[in-house]
């Protein structure tokens, strides 16, 4: 799979992709991560890639141009539904875009090309959106300043659901599970550390009674930190009944 990022800041993304799985699946060639230099694909002299808004108000906007032209370049072709049908996704990160799941992640991860455009400023050009973007995307309800920082997340999320990139140690359905409950706490030696002690179960070798301890503290966390997911899992009234009795 091939990555095409394009960003007014292409030295942000210098080292990001250099590390851990991502780095592994690059060498082993499965995929191919390259960002772009929007600006590359403008025809003036200042290199301009925003312009004021149409109607008024502060800010500036992406021109459309530079966009259509890159991806052109870069996808061969610039409409949204004949890019899908190829195999290529267009994603723009932007505030406006549905969340990214893991369900959007693994759907990414089937594709050919992504093509990842980066919003600055107050935002790009909507013609973008509606002819050219096949995914308009978000990371999250909190604002950041431009979508660089979403596109490394997005990349990764992506990169290891591609076959062979990860590693015998973790799978991916291991992962999919991990969608709906929070991880159970883990500890490595010592067993006591500045008078913190290890549960003392885990010491033992009772595999029966270490899975039932794991899903229980899974469980609790769940409820606690994600309401949300608490709520979707359906649990046998043994199982909610267990929660809330004493150890
Ligand atoms: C003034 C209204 N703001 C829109 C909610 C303006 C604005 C805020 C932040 C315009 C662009 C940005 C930059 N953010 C992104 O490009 C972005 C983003 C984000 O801010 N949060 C979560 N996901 C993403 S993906 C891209």
């Amino acid at each position: 799979m091939r990555f095409d990022i394009l960003t007014i800041f292409p030295d942000f993304f210098g080292a990001v992709f250099d590390y851990g799985i991502v780095r592994r699946a690059r060498s082993a060639g499965l995929v191919e991560v390259e960002a772009h230099d929007l600006r590359r694909w403008t025809h003036d002299r200042h290199k301009i890639v925003d312009d004021r808004p149409f109607g008024g108000g502060d800010g500036m906007v992406l021109k459309p141009e530079p966009i259509f032209e890159a991806v052109e370049s870069l996808a061969g072709a610039s409409d949204a539904l004949a890019l899908r049908e190829a195999g290529r996704r267009v994603v723009l990160l932007s505030p406006q875009g549905r969340r990214l799941t893991q369900e959007l992640a693994a759907e990414l991860a089937t594709c050919e090309q992504a093509v990842i455009i980066c919003g600055r400023y107050e935002g790009v050009d909507e013609r973008v959106s509606g002819a050219l973007v096949t995914d308009e995307v978000s990371i999250g309800d909190y604002v950041l300043s431009g979508g660089e920082p979403a596109a490394v997340v997005l990349v990764d999320a992506v990169v290891r659901l591609i076959p062979g990139a990860l590693g015998s140690e973790t799978s991916a359905v291991n992962e999919s599970f991990a969608a709906g409950l929070l991880d159970f706490p883990h500890y490595t030696r010592p067993p006591e550390f500045r008078g913190l002690r290890v549960p003392e179960i885990l010491l033992g070798g009772h595999h029966a009674e270490i899975a039932r301890w794991r899903r229980r503290r899974a469980l609790e966390k769940t409820r606690r930190n994600r309401a949300d997911l608490f709520e979707k899992l359906e649990l046998s009234a043994d199982e909610l009944r267990e929660l809330d009795a004493p150890e």
